[in-house]
């Protein structure tokens, strides 16, 4: 019998563009010992965090996951067409690859360049979705977006078009957030496009609700934090003796998240002691709304301009497609 040749051979493509300097005790430290204590969002996602922070996007307070995948699916055509079809795809933060499935079809990339900080997680998913859509060249990176690396020289000379689903820009503070736009203005070229996710200013109730989900899996995720920290900095934090707090700024527009100090305490970590007031707080998140007319402000402080948006009826979420101006 002679083999059938492969009508569609998958290709896919790995790099890793090395492990990212490891200053993660001297970062924690420096945030625990300033007057206003403070931890980066990033140190939710250990493995446990990961799956918590899954089990938050099923709760019903927390509509911002489903919301975006339902205006992806409804929209994808519109959103095709108002980008153009043949782009090089780029996506920081891709993960497990999964919104993305919502618009390959509609979109039909010339190629996916999906980057994540977790090499073997990404290597994987990345690997799945070849399987699955075997005509589309994938390149897997190995990189922190955060950092701004430099993008591989051998990628498909397409337009591009960089897609940040799942409002995480919402977690930088607005510099940081023009900060991340320029540098994803830069990667993406004269020509280039964005597709981003944005969590919209609505009802204080109802985004309270969504960071104090009654089954307190957001709590979970938030006192997480501190089990990462004790195998990081070979600390002694006892999530008992903290509380989750999380309300919305109405000024700044934002939901900070805390982890709060229930009594007086000492605590050993990084080979150091750090001191703890009754009620005193380490700042863990925030998580930035933002209007149409703010969201346009910020893009436009990047260089960027808004070429689409689209929402749900009720307005709680929005997908904007942005390009240089
Ligand atoms: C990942 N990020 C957009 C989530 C948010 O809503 O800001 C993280 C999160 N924190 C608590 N719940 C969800």
């Amino acid at each position: 019998m002679t083999a059938q040749p492969q009508l569609h051979a998958p290709t896919f493509d790995y790099i890793d563009s090395g492990p990212p300097p490891d200053n993660s005790v001297a970062e924690l430290m420096a945030g625990l010992s300033g007057p206003r204590k403070r931890v980066s969002p990033k140190y939710f996602y250990d493995e446990r965090g990961s799956e918590l922070f899954e089990q938050i996007t099923e709760q019903p307070e927390y509509y911002p996951t489903r919301t975006e995948r339902s205006i992806l699916r409804q929209h994808c055509g519109d959103i095709a067409r108002r980008l153009g079809r043949r782009q090089l795809l780029l996506e920081p933060g891709a993960g497990s690859c999964e919104k993305v499935r919502l618009l390959l079809d509609s979109l039909q990339p010339a190629a996916y360049v999906p980057m994540d900080i977790s090499g073997e997680f990404l290597c994987q998913s990345a690997q799945r979705l070849t399987e699955e859509y075997p005509w589309l060249p994938v390149t897997a990176l190995r990189a922190d977006f955060t950092r701004m690396p430099a993008l591989p020289r051998a990628l498909p000379p397409a337009p591009r078009c960089l897609f940040y689903p799942g409002s995480t820009l919402g977690n930088f503070t607005p510099a940081e957030a023009r900060r991340f736009l320029c540098h994803a203005a830069r990667l993406t070229g004269p020509g280039g496009q964005l597709l981003l996710g944005i969590d919209l200013h609505k009802d204080h109730d109802v985004l309270h609700a969504a960071y104090n989900d009654a089954a307190g899996v957001t709590a979970a995720f938030n006192l997480n934090l501190l089990n990462h920290l004790n195998r990081l900095l070979d600390g002694e934090f006892d999530p008992g003796a903290f509380r989750h707090v999380a309300g919305y700024h109405r000024g700044r527009r934002r939901i900070e998240m805390y982890l709060e100090s229930r009594h007086a305490q000492h605590v050993r970590c990084g080979g150091r002691t750090v001191q703890f007031r009754r009620g005193e707080r380490i700042l863990t998140e925030y998580s930035c709304k933002y209007t149409r007319h703010s969201f346009s402000r910020l893009a436009r402080q990047a260089g960027l301009a808004i070429t689409g948006h689209w929402q749900d009826d009720a307005g709680l979420f929005a997908v904007f497609a942005l390009a240089g101006c």
